[in-house]
């Protein structure tokens, strides 16, 4: 994981290799014209339920997983999988699980409090873009490594890592023109086994990726304003 480094590019500090790192300086006016850009294209993003069966080049999703393997990490251990599924058969496999797991928790496992709460997203168990997306993104997070003899290496801040990841995902979906939804069924050990991953993965997060329908709806809501989010001591 170490980069290749031109002996005059690093110091040592503790007898590791620290490498030269430069950022471009702005000026005030690009820092406030820069991230207003970001902002208001970034506010445009919404989790979409209607995709489009259109194709997307895998040179996308690999781009938007490479973006996503940039986030921060504890110990920068990097503690993630990103599976991709484009099998039209996977897929469908995928979909009646997490259907069968969502029927369960519509109709038993989620409070009348939570049922309620979702009402206006008009949410149900029914999936079906887990099979209209050309591609699924599968998040395992990794609690744990093995190393060549068997034996386990702890991850750290694994929930923070994989939820940092998967931000920068989405983000880079989104960036890169496409949609997605942060799909969470629940429990999502399915995608464990039907995926064949090892022990040491767990299921964290279930994306569609792909273009949005043709006609797509989305729910009437909107942010927070910035006084209710932002305090400045
Ligand atoms: N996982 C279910 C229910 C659901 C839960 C929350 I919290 C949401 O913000 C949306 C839906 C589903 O995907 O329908």
């Amino acid at each position: 994981m170490n980069n290749e480094i031109n002996k005059e590019d690093y110091i040592l500090v503790d007898g590791f290799k620290h490498v030269k790192y430069t950022q471009e300086v702005y000026t005030n006016e690009e820092l406030i014209n820069r991230s207003k850009k970001y902002y208001n294209y970034f506010n445009k993003r919404r989790s979409i339920r209607h995709f489009s069966d259109k194709e997307v080049p895998i040179e996308v999703i690999e781009n938007i997983i490479k973006t996503a393997s940039t986030a921060p990490s504890g110990a920068n251990k990097q503690p993630w999988t990103f599976c991709v599924i484009k099998n039209e058969a996977l897929k469908k496999k995928i979909r009646i699980a997490a259907e069968e797991e969502e029927k369960k928790s519509y109709e038993a496992r989620m409070s009348d409090e939570w049922l309620e709460d979702l009402k206006h997203l008009g949410t149900d168990a029914n999936k079906p873009f887990l099979e209209t997306a050309p591609y699924l993104i599968a998040v395992f997070k990794r609690p744990f490594e093995y190393d060549k003899y068997g034996n386990k290496h702890q991850n750290y801040y694994v929930n923070e890592s994989a939820g940092l990841a998967c931000g920068f995902l989405i983000s880079a979906i989104h960036n890169a023109g496409l949609a997605t939804l942060t799909h969470t069924p629940s429990p999502m050990r399915f995608l464990e086994k039907i995926l064949e991953r090892p022990d040491n993965e767990r299921a964290f997060l279930l994306l569609p990726v792909g273009f949005i329908a043709k006609k797509t709806y989305v729910p009437n809501i909107g942010r927070k304003p910035l006084k209710e989010v932002m305090k400045v001591y």
